[in-house]
């Protein structure tokens, strides 16, 4: 079978889509039936000053049409954002699958990748503290195969029955629908210590993991665990990751609310901007495998969705590479519509017996019949498959396929008993012939009872700024907790998982201490702390803030050494005005004091200089600064910016990088931005 990108790199599905665009530039107005539109602006009617016709056609279409735009949201990961892109494999994973996207080096497949928020409406603010999604749809060959994923390896529950509970708990509350995407409200918190299997997934979703800095800089997870399948027929229990090229990078609590109204919009600009200027987000597909003989060798259930395989147990074999280099022409259309599926496999790629996938492989194609009207959302160009598809289903709301013939029934003598079904030696899917048995029982395995021992390694494998950032984000959170018996469960519960954590909190809430201990876990795992990511500048974005009579020279040499290393810049200053150097040379600006924030950018170049109203340029400028340097990002300091850095009364420390007498200034200020946080610094100023 051939890739799905031929030599020109030209992608399938992109092609196929194409079929379906239409552009209305230069074209005449016309109705849905195509009659030839005369008056878009006055409906018919009875009299110039009398009522509106029933005979007006035109007015009535477009009413209803408009009338009927729009669908249900998401009824969770409702907001969300998406791009086209593909995936080349890296090596023959026959060993191990026959799956045959996954079959030869430099194979291509096209892929469409949607990253959301859990909580939030479809218009909520990108930064809220929440999980991302990760859904990834691989059009190959055989079919669609989704992984459907999130930026955290972990789950809330255990079995797939409480999801409901769980979202009820966190989604705004009933009676008043308040707070919008956040879990910061007392029955989010009352479900976490009521249902204790939830400890490890809080601790995550209280650390730096649950507020991105972008989609283009988080791990993704297919969380459940799945089956590769050879062959042969043999099987490895495996887990799915996507490791991001430019790192993990978070932003921090202050900034994530900040930039929530300076622009709810943060994430999908940030995604959709980095394509448009050909900075592709790439992630590499890595494989964690498990030999099913080691089904019970660790301490852990591998079938328990609360649990992660520490990679330094189970290594993460990295498999291919995923580029998204596309944007959607029409976020309804394609964002919208898509819809994912877990069971959406292809043969080679199987399933396990967790609880928690097994109810996901229900829940997915039911919600989309409510969410796109009926079964035929297939045939919805963004979910067609590439390769055609046949069989006996027929009809339902807005089918569009116009099946042929007599014959819609299997088996059949009229069509020779076509469609005809396939072994797998001709690419049937055959389920894994996994054995099982046992009584039918409503309960839960003794195996899944451990809540906090993976809790703890979490927060031993954290570095001394992410455990205060998860201390400041518990403090928070359930600091907006109303009835106090809920904040003294939650405090009693992580317990369990660090005393120290808790007595912490217990004095900031008011509750009282905790009585019982943490478990004895020593052990953590190098693998989760952001510490050990990757640090590079390419694609952060720096603002530059500026006025007039500056050294052109200086900028002109630093702005050089940013375009060198993907580093992005923005001029910033008091009006839209060219700024104009010391030697007369002018600068175009792209946003103002006003029009920006300097919670939108990576680091700061102070380039300063004169201005119309000196007094108002001077307070715009110590503002952004402090901002700035409370935010712990790097700062570098022209020659003509330094009063403006002083006037701030923040320190000379660590990532505060002058210019003056410096000639190695543009390439320190170039480490500095790929260090990104100096958390040593003391921002209290
Ligand atoms: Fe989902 N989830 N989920 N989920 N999920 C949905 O399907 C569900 C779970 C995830 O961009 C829904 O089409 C159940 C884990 C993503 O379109 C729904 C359970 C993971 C997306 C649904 C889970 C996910 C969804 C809502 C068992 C990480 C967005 C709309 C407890 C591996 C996909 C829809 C997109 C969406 C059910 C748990 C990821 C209701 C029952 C674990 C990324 O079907």
């Amino acid at each position: 079978m051939k890739d799905n990108t031929n030599d020109n790199n030209e992608n399938k599905k992109l092609e196929q889509l194409d079929a379906y665009k239409v552009n209305n530039d230069g074209t005449r107005m016309t109705t849905n039936q195509r009659v030839r539109v005369s008056n878009d602006e006055e409906s018919l009617k009875a009299g110039l000053r009398g009522p509106t016709l029933m005979e007006d056609f035109h007015f009535r279409e477009k009413i209803t049409h408009f009338d009927h735009e729009r669908i249900p949201e998401r009824v969770v990961h409702a907001r969300g954002y998406a791009a086209h892109g593909e995936f080349e494999l890296y090596e023959s994973m026959s060993e191990f699958t026959r799956a045959h996207f996954l079959q030869k080096a430099g194979t291509k497949t096209p892929v469409f990748v949607r990253f959301s928020n859990v909580v939030g409406s479809s218009g909520s603010n990108d930064t809220a503290r929440d999980v991302r999604g990760f859904a990834v749809k691989f059009y190959t060959e055989e079919g669609n195969f989704d992984l459907v994923g999130n930026n955290i390896p972990v789950f809330f529950i255990q079995d797939a029955i409480k999801f409901p509970d769980i979202i009820h708990a966190v989604k705004p509350e009933p009676h008043n629908e308040i707070p919008q995407a956040s879990s910061a409200h007392d029955t989010f918190w009352d479900f976490v210590a009521s249902n204790q299997e939830t400890a490890h997934m809080i601790m995550w979703l209280m650390s730096d993991r649950a507020i991105p800095k972008n989609f283009r800089m988080m791990e993704g997870f297919g969380v459940n665990t799945f089956r590769f399948v050879n062959a042969a027929g043999h099987s490895k229990f495996i887990k799915f990751h996507w490791k991001p090229v430019l790192g993990v990078h978070s932003l921090i609590w202050d900034e994530a609310q900040k930039i929530g109204g300076a622009d709810p919009d943060f994430q999908r600009r940030d995604l959709w901007e980095a394509i448009e200027a050909g900075f592709y987000p790439e992630y590499e597909l890595g494989v964690q495998m498990l030999d099913p003989a080691d089904e019970f060798k660790y301490d852990f259930d591998i079938l328990d969705a609360t649990k992660l395989w520490p990679e330094e147990l189970i290594p993460v074999k990295r498999i291919g590479k995923l580029t998204l280099n596309r944007n959607v022409d029409n976020v309804f259309a394609e964002t919208e519509q898509v819809a994912f599926h877990p069971g959406n496999v292809v043969p080679g790629i199987d399933f396990s017996n967790d609880p928690l996938l097994q109810g996901r492989l229900f829940s997915y194609l039911d919600t989309q019949l409510l969410r796109l009207g009926g079964p035929n959302f297939t045939e919805i160009p963004i979910n067609r498959p590439l390769c055609p598809f046949h069989n006996n289903q027929r009809n339902g709301f807005s089918r569009q396929m116009i099946n042929v013939g007599q014959v819609s029934y299997h088996k059949n003598s009229l069509a020779d008993n076509t469609p005809a079904t396939s072994t797998a030696a001709e690419g049937g899917y055959v389920h894994f012939p996994e054995k099982v048995e046992g009584r039918v029982i409503q309960g839960r395995s003794k195996s899944f009872d451990d809540f906090f021992s993976q809790a703890r390694l979490f927060w031993n494998s954290m570095s001394p700024p992410e455990k205060k950032h998860i201390v400041d984000a518990f403090s928070f959170e359930v600091g907006k907790v109303n009835v106090r018996s809920i904040r003294q469960n939650v405090v009693n519960m992580l317990a369990n998982i660090d005393y120290t954590l808790a007595t912490t909190l217990a004095e900031r809430l008011a509750v009282n201490k905790p009585t019982q201990q943490q478990i004895d876990v020593t052990a953590s795992s190098p693998a989760l702390s952001q510490q050990n990511t990757i640090f590079v500048p390419q694609t952060l974005r720096v603002a530059i803030i500026i006025g007039n009579q500056f050294n052109a020279q200086e900028l002109e040499q630093v702005m050089k050494e940013f375009k060198r290393y993907g580093v992005r810049y923005q001029i910033i200053a008091e009006t839209f005005e060219p700024v104009r150097a010391a030697n007369g040379q002018t600068f175009e600006v792209d946003a103002t004091f006003l029009t920006t924030s300097p919670v939108l950018y990576d680091a700061l170049y102070v380039v300063g200089g004169t201005a119309a109203n000196q007094a108002k340029f001077n307070s715009d400028m110590t503002a952004f600064i402090r901002q700035v340097y409370q935010n712990y990002k790097p700062i570098g300091i022209a020659t003509t910016g330094v009063p403006y850095f002083n006037a701030t009364r923040a320190k000379a420390s660590e990532g505060i990088l002058f210019a003056t007498a410096n000639p190695n200034f543009s390439q320190q200020f170039i480490q500095n931005i790929a260090k990104q946080r100096f958390w040593e610094r003391d921002i209290y100023i």
